[in-house]
């Protein structure tokens, strides 16, 4: 193939309607609850009595009250973690809140969350580990039996489900049992049947895991990747193997640190649209612990967080995870709610933009259709996106604001419908006269949130300086300084990735295309 050829291919990848809807919902919140919640484990053996679980003042209305107020579009809940214990009131085992104190048996955890979110408009997830320590079946292939009627009865009996988010961390050995062989193809075919809009996340073909608990996206991150990328063995390898408590602490170094470049992709020839989604908890652990109320991440913390992944084309889903008392500890309350409040503020300092002069576009495609980020591209307004007439090497926006303002971030959207076509691109500003870098990055995809130091100006310029072929762009917002400055140290992480992947290894001709 030649390069023009392999540019058309890549080009060709899109996502499907489950993944752009996934990919504008931008913040998602993971809520980790469950025997663990009582008995201070990571892990549960399976072992635990379920008269443990008995949360005192349980209140999911609290809980999806404080997602709402962070500023999250959705929830994934634990409805089974790798103990096996379930929050719901199901037929596949007696190791569930049936058996528990909890209402006298007779609540279920699902439902309460779920009526929750329909309540407060929050769409709703489910988690549900494969790797289940409690059930004599695992190992057997009576659990893939068990694991689907699990499925059927959660995707059945609480309303729209927006993502099935299977986890590969396992640690069979743990028990000293041999792994369960999973029969993911039909878990996957199950989910389509009953389920069509959720996304299959993290082992599933819609979302790709970033490759670490630590917070992290790659500086540049591409939804076109090879075909590799969603392949469940190297997915499960690269997980969490024991409860040792360091893997959320390992930072960026499990994966990887380019999986979509020009040159990375020039090893391949089968490429799947695989955007990431970055999972990280807001405590050390994914369960509530009490030990932990002092280490909650501090504003600034989330926010090095929110830009790096939501800012960084990537999804965020932030844990967390509700206290013995069945209410999301109040130190998590304070600090998600001053998050919120930052990111409502931030989308409010949008400058208005008085003139913006960009390379002839294509008729109905005008450069005036991307100032409003409200107008979804994905689902009803084709139009509502720039693109140029002609073809070339570089493009070139000068954007004055209606005054001279003091700015610290540019954000924009490529028009996904189209794939993801920028590789590089610089914004200037003029001061007094001069023509200022003030930022240089690389890949937009889904959103950039381009943060520099503040600077006072009223004139811009954006260059795209490589890019695939001609952009598609849905969305160009300039800010108010919001006074974040991201730290450098988060970058120079990235820098030093080690490629433990050996990506030819895991390539797996078996994998069908779910994305269809
Ligand atoms: C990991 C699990 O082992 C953790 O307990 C947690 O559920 C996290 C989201 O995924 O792989």
């Amino acid at each position: 193939m030649t390069e023009l050829e392999r540019i058309e291919k890549y080009l060709s990848i899109t996502p499907s309607l489950r993944q752009k809807r996934i990919q504008r919902q931008n913040f998602n919140v993971f809520i980790h609850y469950g025997l663990n919640t009582f008995t201070g484990k990571e892990w549960g053996d399976g072992k635990a009595s379920p008269s443990l679980f008995n949360p005192t003042n349980q209140d999911t209305d609290q809980w999806i009250r404080t997602v709402k107020d962070a500023g999250a579009s959705g929830v994934i809940l634990t409805c089974k973690h790798h103990d096996g214990f379930c929050l719901w009131q199901t037929k596949t085992t007696d190791y569930s809140v049936a058996s528990s104190p909890y209402k006298g048996g007779r609540g279920d955890v699902v439902k309460e969350v779920s009526d929750s979110c329909r309540k407060y408009g929050i769409k709703f997830g489910i988690y549900l580990s494969p790797w289940d320590r409690n059930n004599p079946a695992y190992g057997t292939d009576a659990y893939d039996d068990l694991y689907c009627a699990q499925l059927e009865e959660l995707l059945t009996g609480y309303g729209d489900i927006f993502c099935v988010w299977l986890d590969g961390a396992c640690g069979a050995y743990a028990d000293g049992k041999s792994k369960q062989n999973y029969d993911f193809k039909r878990y996957f075919e199950l989910i389509r049947t009953l389920a069509p809009d959720a996304c299959i996340s993290n082992c599933g073909p819609d979302v790709r895991w970033v490759g670490n608990e630590g917070g992290y996206a790659r500086e540049s991150e591409w939804n076109v990747v090879p075909r590799f990328a969603f392949d469940l063995q190297t997915i499960e390898s690269n997980s969490q193997q024991a409860d040792d408590g360091k893997f959320a602490k390992k930072g960026a170094d499990v994966v990887a640190s380019d999986l979509g470049s020009r040159e990375f992709l020039s090893n391949f020839e089968d490429f799947v649209w695989y955007p990431a989604e970055v999972d990280v908890s807001i405590r050390p652990g994914w369960f509530y612990h009490k030990s932990q109320d002092r280490m909650v991440r501090s504003l600034k913390n989330l926010l090095r967080i929110y830009y790096n992944s939501v800012g960084g084309n990537s999804i965020l889903l932030l844990n967390v995870p509700p206290d013995k008392r069945g209410l999301i500890h109040e130190k998590d309350v304070e600090t998600l709610k001053k998050f919120g409040e930052h990111i409502s503020q931030s989308g409010s300092q949008q400058v208005k933009i008085s003139e913006i002069a960009a390379p002839v576009s294509e008729i109905g495609c005008e450069i005036e259709n991307i100032f409003d980020d409200s107008i979804d591209v994905s689902d009803c307004n084709p139009l509502g996106f720039y693109t140029p007439e002609r073809e070339s090497d570089q493009y070139s926006f000068q954007i004055c604001l209606d005054e001279e303002r003091k700015i610290n971030r540019v954000k924009i959207i490529e028009n996904v419908a189209y794939s993801q076509r920028i590789e590089s691109f610089q914004i200037f500003a003029y001061v007094n006269g001069a023509r200022k870098k003030v930022y240089d990055g690389t890949t937009v995809g889904y959103g950039r949130i381009a943060l520099f130091k503040p600077v006072k100006t009223q004139k811009l310029e954006i260059v795209l300086s490589k890019v695939r072929k001609k952009p598609y762009i849905e969305f160009i917002g300039v800010y108010e300084d919001n006074g974040y400055v991201l730290k450098k140290p988060a970058l120079y992480r990235f820098k030093q990735w080690i490629h433990r992947v050996n990506y030819k290894v895991f390539i797996d001709k078996e994998n069908k295309n779910y994305s269809e």
